[in-house]
């Protein structure tokens, strides 16, 4: 792991209410760019608008990032934490994706119905996705102007299907699901870390110029009839493509294009 960067100062807690929350309260001025915060369980892991993640003890890896950028990279954040966990599952062998903005799933096969007079691996197959991670990012500006983001991400590890609480087990799954068996989770965690230092560097001397085109080839939401629900209202488009800070192109019906810097998708299907 890098000596200066990201993980360079890495704490593993036993027992935190949020290793977000964590960053935020406990190290205040302090604390360096790059350092690493994981639990082995926390009594109230969080999602995006007070929603909650959930995470059994030391199944899964939970953990959280702060960072220090010069500029303030926008949703180039969010990207490059579900970007690096995307990368470090291929390496892997899981064959994740990117649901826009904060999400890393995993399509899997449905079986096919075979339509009468159709041969059953000819019939088209139909895919379902489940989620396999999520990535929390809060940004403060600090006094002196300076930005701090806390970087929180949780990966579904080695959970059994039947040990995801029962409001996520149809819409869920994990590392272990997928491959059939545990995997070392310190070690996924050094992948995950290595990678997002490099694409953080990326950022920060390149715009993302890198991670951009790695995110857009590994965006799930590309090239869906999409609905996104923004809180106050849900529109409807085609994702059309990723901006430059990581904001969503929308294709409208009317062809107007709008920008999405956050929302919630409610994938519909895919348009070629
Ligand atoms: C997220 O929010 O996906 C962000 C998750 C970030 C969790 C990490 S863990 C380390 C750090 N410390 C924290 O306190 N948080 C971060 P969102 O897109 O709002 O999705 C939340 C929704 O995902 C929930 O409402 C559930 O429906 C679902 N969910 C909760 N836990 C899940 C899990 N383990 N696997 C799959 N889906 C889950």
């Amino acid at each position: 792991m890098p000596a200066q960067g990201i993980g360079s100062s890495l704490e593993i807690l036993e027992e935190i209410d949020s290793t977000n929350t964590y960053l935020w309260d406990a190290t205040q001025k302090l604390t360096p760019h790059g350092r690493v915060v994981a639990a082995e369980f926390q009594t109230h892991g969080k999602g995006r608008q007070g929603r909650k993640w959930f995470a059994p003890p030391r199944k899964n890896l939970s953990f959280s990032v702060i960072l220090r950028p010069e500029l303030n990279p926008g949703g180039l954040a969010t990207l490059a934490g579900a970007c690096s966990v995307v990368e470090a599952m291929r390496e892997i062998g899981v064959e994740a994706a990117l649901k826009w903005p904060n999400d890393i799933i995993h399509r899997c096969t449905r079986e096919p119905e075979p339509r009468q007079g159709e041969e059953a691996e000819r019939a088209s197959t139909p895919t379902v996705e489940r989620k396999l991670g999520g990535v929390l990012c809060e940004t403060r500006l600090e006094r002196d102007q300076q930005t701090r983001l806390v970087l929180g991400i949780g990966i579904n590890v080695n959970l059994k299907e039947e040990e995801f609480s029962e409001e996520i087990r149809s819409t869920a799954t994990s590392v272990m699901a997928i491959l059939g068996r545990p995997v070392d989770r310190n070690h996924l965690l050094a992948r995950v870390l290595t990678r997002l230092e490099r694409i953080w560097l990326d950022i920060e001397q390149n715009g993302g110029q890198s991670l951009l085109p790695f995110a857009r080839s590994r965006c799930d939401t590309l090239g869906h009839l999409v609905q996104v629900n923004q809180g106050s209202q849900v529109l409807e488009g085609i994702a059309e493509d990723l901006d430059e800070t990581g904001r969503l192109v929308l294709r409208m019906e009317s062809g107007v294009r709008r920008l999405l810097e956050v929302g919630e998708i409610q994938q519909t299907r895919r348009v070629d």
